[in-house]
């Protein structure tokens, strides 16, 4: 991608397609005399070259290959007050492509090229308009599927992320400076900060790298099927639940336990949220190398579930209760986010019915007569809907970008603070400190590469 920020550049701004309106984008030092050239405002009054406020104005452009003049409104900002921080224009005419398209070769003959993509928006990351969070928001903003992801792109673009590390930033700066003005003054044993005040000043520091760590650990790709997972011991009932959810008969299902042994996948809405469901082999020791091998594939979609829906039998006697639940709870203790379900309520006697009502299970369902599957669905998708609001802050794509950067930054402060706390000296706290400033920078853009400049801007569109 070019680096050449004062040549001029120009684009269309509209959609593809005809529309009523359009827009031509143009950017750059010379960006005003080619409009000059180009365009003759209706009223005649101060030269487009002399304006030093942004302004609206009414005219036509006279183009080279249409012999009457075109109606445009233009939109200029005529010094480095812009969205590129360079002089800008817009013009707003009628959405033919057509037009647009002699519009821009207008523009090519007199001293513009046709702009990159992105260019606009790195135009105004390089000019310090925007950092590189909110240069990516803009792409989230575009680009945004639902309204979810698009709250989480204006609140990137609005700079939430952005002002929480400047604060932290900020910290450490000043901690840095009262470091290294005791470092001035070693020989002179004054303490200028005590190592307690240090570990505190960086406890808070660390305590949002943290979360904002775990939130981009969190963060789901653009696009990404969370992963439901069948499990329970075996006969539970998850191929006939499998089936039911999937709406057609994919899994066998039979009395004998033990009867699915590769795991089968399907997609289904749970309301509007589309997952991927999982059918797994019963939980039971392997005593062959098939079952081995099932025990082993159950394990591995379990290690990448999103949820599992733990099957248990509504009328399961005492002696695999106790396993039952002995597995439930090892599952639970690897972090698996788990909902149990009591399956095949219908054949349950009435006594146990009452028992089940009075357990802290609140889901039984029947996946043979359907009784309970709206709640299910239902439970499943309020889980998504939890999940995503605690992860809504960053955009996937800065998640994807920062992930290493932010882990970084927090080792260093973790790092600093092990320094002061075992007292190993402010030379070696201070060196964690610029470590954890460097890896905050490249977050914030102010350290980058252009492979990380040439990633994000170029899945951009053309005119943005
Ligand atoms: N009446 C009734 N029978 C059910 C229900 N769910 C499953 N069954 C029966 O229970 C037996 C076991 O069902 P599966 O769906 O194969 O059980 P599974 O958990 O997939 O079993 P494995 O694959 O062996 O782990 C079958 O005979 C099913 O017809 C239900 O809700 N009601
Ligand atoms: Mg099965």
């Amino acid at each position: 991608m070019s680096l050449d920020f004062q040549d001029t550049i120009a684009a269309i701004a509209s959609p593809p397609g005809p529309a009523e309106r359009g827009i031509i984008r143009i950017s750059g030092v010379a960006a005003v005399a080619s409009v000059a050239d180009v365009f003759h405002p209706t009223c005649e009054g101060v030269a487009l070259a002399e304006h030093r406020r942004p302004i609206r104005i009414d005219g036509c452009l006279h183009l080279t290959s249409l012999r009457v003049p075109l109606p445009a409104s233009l939109m200029l900002w005529p010094t480095d007050r812009s969205y590129t921080g360079q002089p800008m224009a817009e013009f707003h005419t009628i959405g033919s492509p057509a037009l647009l398209d002699a519009v821009l070769e207008t523009f090519f003959q007199h001293g513009a090229r046709p702009a990159n993509r992105g260019e606009f928006t790195m135009r105004a990351f390089m000019a310090g308009r925007i950092d590189l969070l909110q240069a990516e928001a803009v792409l989230g903003v575009i680009d945004a599927a639902d309204h979810e992801e698009l709250q989480t792109a204006l609140t990137q673009l609005g700079g939430g992320i952005t002002s929480k590390l400047a604060g932290v930033r900020s910290r450490i700066l000043a901690l840095l400076g009262d470091l290294e003005a005791g470092l001035d003054f070693v020989e002179e044993d004054i303490e200028f900060i005590t190592q307690q005040q240090i570990c505190d000043r960086l406890t808070q520091c660390l305590s949002t790298l943290v979360s904002l760590a775990s939130e981009s650990d969190a963060r789901l790709p653009s696009g990404y099927r969370r992963r439901v997972v069948l499990a329970g011991l075996p006969n539970a009932g998850k191929s006939t639940l499998f089936n039911r959810l999937i709406g057609a008969t994919k899994a066998i299902v039979s009395p004998v336990a033990g009867t699915t042994r590769d795991y089968l996948s399907g997609v289904v809405h749970f309301a509007d949220v589309e997952a991927e469901l999982i059918d797994t082999a019963g939980w039971e020791t392997a005593s062959d190398l098939i079952m081995e091998r099932a025990q082993g594939l159950r394990a591995e979609q379990l290690d990448v579930s999103d949820v599992v829906l733990w099957c248990t039998a509504a009328n399961l006697t005492d002696d695999f209760a106790i396993q039952n639940a002995e597995l439930k709870r090892r599952l639970e203790s690897t972090g698996s986010d788990v909902v149990e379900i009591l399956t095949q309520a219908d054949l349950v006697s009435d006594e146990r019915a009452s028992e089940i009502s009075a357990s802290p299970i609140s889901l039984t369902i029947s996946a043979e007569t359907g009784e309970g599957m709206a709640e299910l669905v239902e439970t499943i998708a309020g889980h998504f809907t939890a999940a995503s609001s605690s992860r809504s802050e960053l955009l996937a794509s800065t998640s994807a970008r920062c992930r290493d950067s932010l882990k970084k930054s927090r080792t260093a402060i973790e790092a600093a603070i092990h320094s002061a706390e075992n007292r190993l000296g402010d030379e070696v706290t201070a060196f964690e400190l610029r470590d954890a400033l460097h890896e905050i920078g490249a977050i914030l853009g102010e350290v980058y590469t252009d492979d990380i400049l040439d990633h994000i801007f170029s899945n951009f569109c053309i005119g943005k």
